[in-house]
C-alpha cells in the first residue's frame, strides 16, 4: 500500500562539462544528447518508488562555472541530498570536488552526499582518475561513490536510488514542498542573504597528504 508521498530536494554540483545535465536528462527522460543546452540553473522534478513509498524528487541542476555563488549556497542550504560529479577522464574535476564539498558542508552539515565518476564509457580510451583516490575521499567524508555513464545509462538510476535511500534514513520529517515552493524559496533567500557577500569556508574538508591532491 502506498503511504503519503515524500519530497526531497537534491542539488547536483561539479565542474562544467562533467555531465551533470546529461545525468539528469538520462535519469529523468532516458535521453542522451551530445549538445546539452548552455549552463544555467534548472529545476527538474521526477517521481520514484522505494519500498512502496512514492518519493518526489526535486533536482537542481547547477552551472559548473557558477561555483560558489549565492544561488548555489541557497540551494545547498535547503538540500536534502547532494550529488558531486566529476569526469573520470579529467583529474582536475575530481580534485575540484574537495572545495565544492567543503562549501556545501558550510551551508549544510547533514544532507547525504554521493560522489559520481561520470563518463565511465570512456574509461579505456583515456588516462583516468585513480579509484584509490576517490575511494579514500569518499570514505573520509562518509559518502557513497559510484561510477556511471550518462551516455550509456550505466548506473544512472542507481545513483538516485542509493541517494534517495540515504535521504529516507537520514530525514524522518516529511515536508510539504511543491515545485513552485522550491523555486520560490530561492528568491526569498536571496533577500535574506543580501549584504552577505564572500564565502565562508569552514574546514570540513581535510586534504589527505598523498599524491591524490
Ligand atoms: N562519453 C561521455 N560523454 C558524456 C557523458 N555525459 C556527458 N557527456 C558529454 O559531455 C559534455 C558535457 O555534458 P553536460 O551534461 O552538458 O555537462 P555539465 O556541464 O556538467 O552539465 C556533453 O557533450 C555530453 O554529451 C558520458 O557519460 N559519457
Ligand atoms: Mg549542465
Amino acid at each position: 500500500m502506498m503511504t503519503e508521498s515524500r519530497r526531497f530536494t537534491v542539488v547536483i554540483l561539479g565542474d562544467s562539462w562533467v555531465g551533470k545535465t546529461s545525468l539528469l536528462e538520462q535519469f529523468i527522460n532516458k535521453e542522451y544528447n551530445e549538445f546539452q543546452p548552455i549552463i544555467f540553473f534548472n529545476l527538474f522534478e521526477t517521481k520514484t518508488i522505494i519500498n512502496d513509498d512514492e518519493i518526489d524528487l526535486f533536482l537542481w541542476d547547477t552551472p559548473g562555472l557558477d561555483r560558489f555563488s549565492r544561488a548555489v549556497r541557497s540551494y545547498s542550504k535547503r538540500a536534502d541530498g547532494v550529488v558531486l560529479v566529476y569526469d573520470v577522464t579529467r583529474f582536475d574535476t575530481f580534485t575540484e570536488l574537495t572545495r565544492r564539498l567543503s562549501h556545501f558542508r558550510a551551508e549544510n552539515k547533514t544532507a547525504p552526499a554521493i560522489i559520481v565518476g561520470n563518463k565511465i564509457d570512456e574509461k579505456d580510451s583515456q588516462e583516468i582518475v585513480p579509484l584509490g583516490c576517490v575511494k579514500e575521499f569518499a570514505d573520509q567524508h562518509k559518502m557513497d561513490f559510484m561510477e556511471a555513464s550518462a551516455k550509456t545509462g550505466e548506473n544512472v538510476d542507481e545513483i538516485f536510488e542509493r541517494l534517495t535511500r540515504k535521504m529516507l534514513t537520514s530525514n524522518s520529517m516529511p515536508e510539504t514542498k511543491t515545485f513552485e515552493s522550491v523555486k520560490r524559496a530561492e528568491h526569498s533567500s536571496r533577500s535574506t542573504h543580501k549584504g552577505n557577500s564572500g564565502i565562508s569556508l569552514h574546514g570540513t574538508t581535510q586534504k589527505p597528504n598523498n599524491k591524490c591532491f
